[in-house]
């Protein structure tokens, strides 16, 4: 098996609290933080056994990791054998689909920071405190270079993102990990995730073992333009009210109704009974006896959020060891005010903190989002990009199959709903290798 008190908590059970701080750092001195990194930070490093039950947990969960320069920085150089960790987000920019770095967060444009630390609580007050005893601790070994707070949304929408959809539903299980795995998760070798464990093949230094990447973007949401959009375009359909035709094409851009219900499943109407079933509400492939998997779009349209980044039964290997990640992000910024709402425009950001776990930046983030999300021919030509995260460095997007009655009818979206404020790569060593390459 894995050894839980050696892989930090995030990566496989996801530090869930209702609020998380994302704090980027920069090394000033690497001498000085190296032995604080030892005394002050590792006893502090939430592992994978202690999430895993609910009285081991500390008040407020704290991981981290490092950029590329950070390693660097902290005189672990050996090459981790991927790439784009080593080259940063920055560098990488041209190949997400955002427009350039005119949205980026001005401290994400370059190689600046060199590591960031999560804090999860149920408060900000325990992670406030949190935060203060650490900086006190530092003191000037590090920099603040950036930080973002975020948090669940407020009831009834805990564990909904900022567009109304429950998330959180589909993770994969891990061979020799997840205990019980749900119908329709996907169950993949644990070195998919963590390098130096079965399934990865790349060559890692030794001490990267049990280590993840972890890929960090601030995705702003506009929520009233979608709003807008969904309601000015609602499918037009006998026995549907035009609130029902404007719910139903949100469902079919992302694949799930709002509660988590698969439209491969309940294809007209939502179903919060299924939305709310773990072990039903991801057991399903898209393939079904009546219909034709490679034309057919009544249930769910091949662009569907959902169906762009899993495609389940649309691959000839369904099981694939490419293509997923770990996903652990959390909302960030407020409710859509009234005014907001009145005004159909966004005053005041809100969006995902994205965070996905993987062993491979090309084959999990990066595989997702250029070479399904944001390809018009994938599945299958033509059908458009994902219309929640596909984007053509703000070109419009033309995107077929989302009206049930007639799967030619494009649509073309002229506004990007998500806006790539930009992110980070980086690197969640496990403790041992805090312990003796990085704080040594
Ligand atoms: Fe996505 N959304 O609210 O529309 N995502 N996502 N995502 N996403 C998923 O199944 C969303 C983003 C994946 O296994 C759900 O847990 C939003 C990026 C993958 O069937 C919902 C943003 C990438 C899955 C959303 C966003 C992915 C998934 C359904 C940005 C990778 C699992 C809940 C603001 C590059 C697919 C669930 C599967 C599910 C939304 C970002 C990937 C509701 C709003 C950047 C792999």
């Amino acid at each position: 098996g894995l050894n839980l008190d050696d892989i930090q908590g995030d990566i496989l059970v996801g530090m869930k609290k209702n609020k998380q701080l994302f704090y980027f750092f920069s090394i000033a001195d690497p001498a000085d933080f190296k032995g604080k990194l030892a005394a002050d930070i590792l006893p502090l490093i939430t592992t994978t056994n202690q999430l895993l039950s609910v009285s081991t947990q500390p008040i407020t969960l704290v991981n981290i990791a490092f950029s590329q320069t950070g390693l660097t920085a902290l005189n672990a150089t050996e090459s981790l054998g991927d790439s784009f960790f080593a080259g940063g987000q920055f560098q990488d920019l041209p190949n997400l689909g955002d427009p350039g770095s005119t949205n980026w967060v001005p401290e994400f444009t370059g190689t600046g920071i060199h590591g960031v630390l999560l804090f999860a609580s149920d408060t900000d007050d325990n992670i406030n405190n949190s935060v203060a005893s650490l900086e006190s601790a530092l003191g000037d070994s590090i920099n603040k270079v950036y930080s973002l707070a975020a948090a669940a949304r407020p009831a009834p929408n805990v564990g909904h993102e900022h567009f109304g959809f429950l998330d959180g539903i589909s993770n994969p299980a891990i061979n020799g990990f997840t205990a019980n795995p749900m119908p329709g998760q996907s169950n993949l070798s644990a070195g998919t995730i963590l390098l130096g464990e079965t399934g990865d093949s790349a060559t890692r230094p030794a001490w990267a073992k049990d280590g993840s990447f972890l890929v960090f973007r601030q995705l702003k949401q506009l929520v009233p333009e979608f709003d807008k959009f969904l309601t000015d375009n609602a499918i037009v359909q006998d026995g549907l009210t035009p609130q029902q035709g404007s719910d139903l094409l949100g469902a079919r851009m992302v694949g799930r109704w709002k509660s988590g219900a698969p439209v491969d499943l309940a294809p007209l109407f939502d179903d919060p009974v299924l939305g709310a079933d773990p072990t039903r509400n991801n057991d399903f492939t898209f393939q079904h006896p009546d219909a034709v998997l490679s034309t057919n779009q009544t249930r769910c349209p091949f662009s569907a959020h959902i169906r762009k980044t899993r495609p389940r039964a649309d691959l000839s290997t369904p099981e694939v060891t490419f293509g997923h990640i770990m996903r652990a992000g959390i909302p960030y910024g407020p409710e859509v005010s009234a005014d907001e709402a009145a005004s159909n425009t966004t005053s005041t950001e809100r969006g995902l903190a994205f965070v996905s776990y993987q062993s491979s930046i090309s084959g999990g983030f990066r595989f997702l989002q250029q070479t399904w999300a944001d390809s018009a021919n994938f599945v299958h030509s033509g059908v458009g990009v994902d219309p929640i995260i596909g984007a053509l460095a703000g070109a419009p997007r033309v995107i077929s199959g989302l009206d049930p009655t007639n799967a030619a009818k494009t649509v073309t979206l002229t506004t990007d709903f998500v806006v790539s404020r930009g992110g980070e790569y980086f690197f969640s060593p496990s403790l041992s290798a805090i312990a003796s390459k990085l704080s040594v």
